[in-house]
Parts: C-alpha cells; structure tokens; sequence
C-alpha cells in the first residue's frame, strides 16, 4: 500500500465510513486566502513586485485547492453498493471531481454508468460503461451522474442511485 501526505492510499482498502473533506486542508485553504487578501490589499496601496509574487502564488495554491479538496464519498455508507440504495445521494451535496466509492460482491453486483433513459428503464443501453471489480472509485462529472446494478431485477430493487454534482 502506498502512503502520500494525504495518508494511506484508499484504493485498495475498503472504507465503511463516508469520508468527507479534510479539516486540515480546509484551514490550509483559509490561510492561503488570508495570504491573497493581504496581498491585494498590499499592492492597492502601490508595494513592489514582491508583494505581486506572493499574490501570485497565493492565487496558484488557492486554485489547487480548489481542485484537491475533492470529497469521497462511501456509497450507500456501512451497507455498501445494495439493494434500496436508491435513497443515498438524497439531502447531500455533491461537487464535480468528487469520488463516489463502491463498496460490493462481484459475484452478485456490478455498476453500470448509465445515461437518465438508462436509469429511468433500468435498461444498459449500448456504451454503458461497466465496473465490476467490487471496489470502484468514481469520479463524479458536473450534471447528472447515473449508476445501476444490471444484474437481473437489481435496479428495480432500487440497486441505482442518481447523483447530481455542481
Ligand atoms: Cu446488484
């Protein structure tokens, strides 16, 4: 297993608990901000191209931030990848970039991407992108995100979640 500064690598692991963005990296973020705004504040009042560096790179992390702070989230949380999973993305708010991990058995479930005609019938039209080592990490696209089981009579079972990421 690998390690980085963001800790242990989750790929190979399996995660029970829905993981959600880190404190740390939160106030990192903060800090970074508070740099910018000192920044500017600095170079209105006309200092030299020092003061113009830091604003600079200030503004780099900050939209590194932007693009590291992505959120994993644990599908369907303890129960994992199942039936009636249908419910789980309602009341959260996803981002565009965020991870959804599935958590299942390949021998009784897969995920399938699927557009809305897809999800709504329950049906892998042609192109579907199908997943099925039991522990996949999803990266959500901006829109609407869709996933079913295509195993026989999963979906309708509510083994499909609809996920919408700004
Ligand atoms: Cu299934």
């Amino acid at each position: 297993m690998t390690s980085s500064i963001y800790g242990p690598s989750s790929s190979a692991s399996y995660r029970p608990f829905p993981s959600t963005r880190h404190n740390w990296h939160s106030q990192f973020c903060f800090i970074c901000y508070i740099f910018f705004s000192l920044s500017f504040l600095r170079m209105s009042q006309g200092r030299g191209s020092a003061v113009a560096t830091l604003m600079v790179m200030s503004l780099l992390v900050l939209l590194y931030c932007e693009v590291a702070e992505a959120a994993t989230y644990t599908v369907g949380d303890a129960g994992g990848w199942t039936f009636n999973v249908v419910g789980w993305p309602k009341g959260k708010r996803f981002r565009a970039g965020d991870i959804l991990q599935f958590n299942y058995n390949p021998s009784f479930h897969n995920v399938v991407g699927v557009g809305k005609v897809g999800y709504s019938t329950c049906k892998t039209l042609r192109g579907a992108k199908v997943y099925q080592t039991g522990n996949e990490r999803i990266r959500l696209v901006k829109g609407q995100n869709f996933f079913i089981c295509n195993f026989p009579g999963h979906c309708e079972s509510g083994m499909k979640i609809a996920v919408t990421a700004v």
